[in-house]
């Protein structure tokens, strides 16, 4: 196997591919590289082929390729892997080439495109290259189309990626179980044109989400809807990548969601506009600004801004559950009871127990001990201390000076003086008086009167 390096090393690993092509000719498989690390990989500059302007993908890689014959061909080995959620916490899920999700496709519209998928799944897959135009015999839906890749066995997918535009690919063959643990990939179709579309900036990566108990290290495939890892990418934060910008980039996000819910994204500090949908580019004048845009089951989205604004963005998914890692939700609601203390003791005896709310201390400050390989809840830690997110967050760090094409972590934002929220220091009596609306007075419960106490259902298996 050639290992990662090789293949970002530059020229060699070209040479080498294209050696092999000219030695044991179109009959033999292409080189079907390995990643074995979760880290966002920067962006595969295109050796041959035509030009276009590479992505990024979060904690991510590009899948190299070999031109034969004018046909770009890649290989896709479906496997078991061990994917890294975050330090300290490691899944047994299925992937491509040594990682799930797999490696991102990037190919040029109208390319000749030949993928060979490799099984060795201990069962039959197929893959379906979602959102794309193809001969119907080439869609990957076992049973539809196709029979089931069997174990051992490799099939051959060859079409003309027709629309430019954001795609996945991800199995139609027992489709609970493996997308549950994990098959699916990002795929870029670029326009021809290399001018078209053009950003500074083109992040990628899918939303996907696990049922992983806490002290065990595979998915719990039959999980409908109460899935306790929301990820991007198969990564929780803190394990994910910000996305780092140099100030005034225009720079694009583009996000697949293979997740069983929706996922109203939010970036802090810009607007955005959705620039790109299931079906292709977005015409501008039907663009508008958002700071939020919900992505639905099975829907890509790129959105675009310009990143005019210096320092540490926010960027997550605003359902406040899945910006969580590892969490059970059968807890009732407890604010208002003085419960301090209490939480401490029944850990002794209940190690998962958990209250929430304004007595027992924010979640992001208890300490608590925990299983083998799981991860703290919500323990990201920032230059002010606790985030208290995890899961589906990151940032997107804007900086000045940032040079093109580097995306290295510049660390923390450092404010100008004046510009950081700060403590009041003056006394109760200096501040405003609050307003009271008229009739406040009357609706408070007079002495004496019975109060309904409502207590609302703690189920929530729709997300
Ligand atoms: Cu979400």
């Amino acid at each position: 196997m050639v290992s990662r390096r090789d293949f970002f090393g530059g020229a060699g690993a070209v040479a080498l591919s294209a050696g092999l092509v000219s030695r044991v000719g179109a009959a033999s498989l292409p080189e079907a590289p390995q990643m074995d690390k979760a880290a966002t990989r920067p962006p595969l500059s295109p050796p041959n082929g035509r030009p276009y302007n590479p992505v990024v993908t979060l904690n991510g890689w590009t899948l190299p390729w070999r031109m034969n014959n004018g046909v770009k061909e890649f290989h896709l080995v479906a496997e078991p892997v061990v994917r890294e959620l975050a330090p300290g916490m490691k899944a047994h899920l299925w992937g491509y080439n040594g990682q799930s999700p797999g490696p991102t496709i990037e190919v040029v519209e109208g390319d000749r495109v030949r993928l060979f998928v490799t099984n060795k799944l201990p069962e039959h897959t197929s893959v379906h290259w979602h959102g794309q135009r193809l001969p119907a015999g080439m869609d990957g839906v076992t049973g539809l189309t196709q029979p089931g890749i069997k174990p051992g066995k490799t099939f051959v997918y060859e079409f003309i990626a027709k629309r430019p535009g954001t795609f996945m690919y991800h199995p139609h063959a027992d489709e609970m179980t493996q997308m549950a643990m994990g098959m699916m990939g990002f795929w870029v179709t670029h326009p021809k044109d290399v001018n078209a579309h053009r950003v500074d900036r083109d992040f990628c990566f899918l939303l996907n989400a696990y049922d992983i108990e806490p002290g065990s290290a595979t998915p719990k495939t039959a999980t409908m809807t109460d899935f306790n890892l929301w990820t991007f990418n198969s990564r929780v934060f803190p394990g994910i990548d910000s996305m780092v910008c140099g100030l005034n980039d225009r720079v694009r996000i583009r996000v697949g969601n293979l997740t069983m819910t929706n996922h109203p994204i939010h970036l802090h500090g810009h607007e955005f506009v959705v620039a790109g949908t299931d079906g292709g580019w977005t015409n501008p004048a039907s663009r508008w600004p958002e700071v939020t845009t919900d992505i639905a089951v099975g829907q890509m989205r790129a959105i675009e801004f310009d990143a005019t604004e210096p320092g540490d963005w926010a960027f997550h998914c605003h359902k406040s559950h899945h910006t969580m890692n590892a969490m059970g939700h059968d807890v009732p609601t407890l604010i208002g009871v003085d419960h301090r203390g209490i939480a401490e003791k029944i850990n002794k005896l209940v190690p998962d127990y958990m209250v929430m709310g304004d007595k027992g201390g924010s979640m992001g400050d208890m300490e608590m001990p925990l299983p083998e390989n799981t991860l703290p809840m919500m323990t990201g830690t920032g230059p002010f201390g606790g985030m208290e997110m995890g899961g589906m967050f990151t940032t997107v760090k804007v900086r000045k000076g940032q040079a093109r094409g580097d995306y290295k972590d510049p660390g923390w934002y450092k404010h100008p003086a004046g510009t950081v929220a700060y403590e009041w220091q003056g006394g109760q009596a200096d501040l405003p008086a609050a307003q009271q609306s008229p009739g406040t007075a009357a609706a408070a419960p007079k002495p004496g009167e019975k109060v309904l106490k409502v207590r609302k259902g703690s189920g929530h298996g729709s997300h």
